[in-house]
């Protein structure tokens, strides 16, 4: 493990990842509602708000718009994604090099490990490469942890987000991105399952804004230090005011009422 509260993916102690990597992962379903997010300079102008840590991108993305963007935006290169259409059980590949993402610009990189699916074993080893090597070039490793698979019932319950949890910890990443378990003591169980490992929520499909919020809260509430998330921004018409309050409710521990200026 490396010291990363200097690192520019860390700002006081906490994290706000801003995940644009849906592109690939979900297809354009998720741009349809409105259709201007689409477009990723949208998201990298949400990105240079003060609150956001990190924009997670693909490398297509990081190459094409990035360098507009590298002096008011840092930069978290995920590794490896997989498209909707892929049927099979999950599994995901590697599309790019921690060498590469960090002549990019990357200051972070990102890989998703699907903990229970039947290519857990290659992932894994994939994962031990590429973290090895970004150690070589002191950059910060995320792991978004998600358990599931054939044999999963449920990938959201309190024992296997807690697993994904330790899965990072034991495998040597510097932050786990799990999906909230549902209450904050099945998320604390989770927090302490990740030891030196930082915990940060991931942001799922979106909400109204207090019900977001409050997941955040509790998250928060719990002993996560942060929010990797995509849809609840990107997808909203005004992201900033969502970015405002998520700026309280993270970085000034504010109620979820006064984030909301309620
Ligand atoms: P959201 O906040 O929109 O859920 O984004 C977080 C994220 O992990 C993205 O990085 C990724 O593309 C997506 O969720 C994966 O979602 P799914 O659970 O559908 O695989």
């Amino acid at each position: 493990m490396i010291p990363i509260d200097d690192s520019p993916l860390v700002r006081d102690g906490k994290v706000l990842i801003l995940a644009y990597d849906h592109g690939l992962e979900h297809g354009p379903a998720d741009f349809t509602g409105l259709p201007e997010s689409a477009n990723p300079e949208r998201t990298f102008e949400a990105a240079t708000h003060p609150a956001v840590t990190s924009i997670a991108v693909q490398k297509g993305l990081a190459e094409a718009y990035y360098p507009s963007y590298e002096d008011s935006v840092d930069l978290l290169l995920k590794l490896n994604g997989t498209s909707n259409l892929w049927m099979g059980e999950p599994d995901t590949a590697l599309n790019c090099s921690v060498e590469y993402a960090y002549d990019v610009g990357a200051d972070s990189v990102g890989f998703t490990l699907y903990g229970g699916s039947n290519y857990e074993i290659e992932m894994a080893e994939e994962f031990r490469a590429l973290q090895e090597q970004a150690r070589e070039y002191e950059l910060p490793v995320v792991m978004w942890s998600y358990p599931r698979g054939q044999g999963l019932k449920n990938d959201t319950d309190e024992t296997t987000i807690a697993y994904a949890a330790r899965l990072a910890l034991e495998l040597g990443a510097d932050v786990a991105k799990v999906k909230y378990p549902g209450s904050k003591e099945a998320m604390e169980h989770a927090v302490r399952m990740a030891g030196k490992t930082k915990v940060v929520m991931s942001g799922g499909s979106k909400t109204t804004d207090r019900e977001f919020l409050q997941s955040v809260k509790a998250a928060m509430d719990a002993g996560g230090r942060g929010l990797a998330v995509g849809r609840n921004v990107w997808q909203r018409e005004d992201p900033t005011y969502i970015l405002d309050a998520l700026e309280q409710v993270i970085f000034e521990g504010a109620s979820v009422d006064a984030a909301l200026d309620e």
